[in-house]
């Protein structure tokens, strides 16, 4: 189909909706009309759009009628993951991704899990596990979590993130230690326990075709289909930033995946930035989707730029008053020109060409942002620290923790984590009992200047406030 008769088609479309809508129901809201949410922009061609939600805000009013309204494919942004529903071993806890999933499917709306399996956010009990035993927890956890949920979610990111950052190789991690077949065994399970969800990989740093990360997992992804493992789907998160910008290339990774016979869904989409290059950005990237038939739906990491895990970049297509932005109008038009790229690019490769020049990612884009709270400044100390708590989801918490030089430079810094504190998941910080001191990058921070770092915390989050520096 060309742009031309697309464009045309769903004019006339819309044309006939409208006067057959105004001859039957003279009351009907022009809003509401298709194609006038995302949902219903993405509806026209069989797609979804979707939302990550946090449970606690399910009673702010503006947040959960925007989500009603725009969106009808829902992800627990942490509810369903392996630390809230086991939080002690065999003791299952589904109160608050219940909470989401019933939300969802009340509205009518399809509920994407995620996600059973990932070295990250694991309960406490499990991160210390190893060997047989732990193989056997996971596999437990995801037949006891996808059996509780069996029939009613569409997708499941069995595993997630589970390659490496450069090299094209596996993550390091317990689960991975177990032996290379963690992952098929996940997937196995996943399938014996509810037949009828489709099953996902999910990575972030997987959207540029020449990176070996994307490789890797492509090469993964074609085995399991050449061996009968259980896999449909590929969610490619695409956390975008000027670290680990949109790739030019997008397209054809997206198109190289689908043609090993698998969906495509785009998982975590987020944005950083603002204005009219945000929102060509988002542009592309529907377009992207929709010029690829396997790319089934869009879900992005959040409602408004204040509920974002990277809220300081303002990377979602509400802002923090819940006001549709330049992103949301360009994501919306993208949408209703089903598929045509605002932007005629390129036309994509040969997928069965390989990359020339497989390359590593320039960043982590899942590195937790920095706190935006300046901690109270303190002239006679050498540094100050202040705690603050960025989510918290049962069984767990991120936190970030602003320290803050006094009126002389520091290098180097030592923070003691307040009691009872329990994480094996910090970034910018070296821990080692209950002190984090800073990475080797992080040490000299100018008279007044500060940084930052963070971790997922276990159990119930600390006070936020301040905390000893030296
Ligand atoms: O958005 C989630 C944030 O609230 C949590 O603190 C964080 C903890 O790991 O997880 C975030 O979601 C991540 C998702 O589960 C997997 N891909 C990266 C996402 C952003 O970090």
């Amino acid at each position: 189909m060309t742009p031309s008769s697309m464009s045309r088609r769903a004019r006339v479309a819309s044309a006939l909706a409208i006067v057959t809508l105004g001859a039957t129901i003279a009351t009907t809201i022009p809003a509401q009309a298709a194609g006038s949410t995302l949902q219903a922009a993405a509806s026209e061609s069989g797609r979804y759009f979707g939302t990550a939600i946090a449970a606690f805000k399910l009673n702010d009013s503006t947040y959960s009628s925007i989500a009603n309204r725009e969106f009808n494919m829902i992800t627990a942004e942490n509810e369903m993951k392996m630390d809230a529903t086991e939080p002690s071993q065999n003791n299952f806890s589904y109160s608050s991704g219940d909470q989401i999933l019933n939300w969802a499917r009340s509205n009518g709306k399809r509920v994407r899990g995620h996600a059973l399996a990932w070295h990250s956010q694991q309960p406490g009990w499990m991160q210390n596990m190893s060997g047989t035993q732990l193989r056997n927890a996971m596999l437990n956890h995801v037949t006891q979590v996808a059996t509780h949920y069996k029939g009613k979610i569409y997708a499941w990111d069995v595993v997630n993130e589970a390659y490496a950052d450069s090299g094209g190789g596996r993550r390091d991690s317990n689960l991975q230690r177990t032996g290379d077949d963690w992952i098929e065994a996940a997937f196995r399970a996943a399938r014996a326990a509810d037949p009828g969800a489709k099953l996902c990989y999910n990575d972030y740093n997987t959207d540029n075709w020449t990176w070996a990360k994307t490789q890797g997992v492509y090469n993964m992804v074609k085995d399991f289909k050449a061996r009968g493992v259980p896999i449909d789907c590929v969610g490619f998160q695409s956390h975008f930033n000027s670290g680990s910008p949109y790739p030019s290339n997008y397209r054809t990774t997206l198109q190289n995946f689908a043609a090993l016979g698998v969906e495509v869904q785009i998982t975590e989409l987020d944005i950083e930035g603002s204005g009219q290059q945000q929102a060509q950005t988002y542009a592309n990237v529907v377009a992207d989707c929709l010029a690829v038939k396997a790319c089934t739906g869009i879900t992005v990491w959040g409602v408004r730029d204040s509920d974002s895990w990277r809220s300081s970049g303002t990377p979602l297509l509400f802002d923090g008053s819940g006001n549709k932005k330049a992103a949301y109008t360009s994501t919306l038009d993208a949408l209703n020109r089903g598929g045509v790229p605002t932007d005629p690019t390129t036309p994509p490769t040969d997928p069965t060409t390989p990359p020339t020049d497989p390359t590593t990612p320039p960043t982590d884009p899942t590195t937790p942002p920095t706190d935006p709270t300046t901690p109270p400044t303190d002239p006679t100390g050498r540094c100050t620290a202040s705690l603050a708590i960025a989510n918290a989801w049962p069984g767990g918490y991120q936190a970030t923790v602003t320290v803050k030089a006094g009126s002389s430079s520091i290098n180097g810094w030592r923070v003691t984590l307040p009691s009872g504190v329990s994480t094996s998941n910090l970034w910018n910080g070296v821990l080692a009992n209950g002190v984090v001191t800073n990475a080797p990058y992080n040490g000299s921070v100018g008279a007044g200047q500060s940084t930052t770092f963070g971790f997922v915390g276990n159990g119930s989050a600390p006070s936020a406030g301040s905390v000893t520096c030296a």
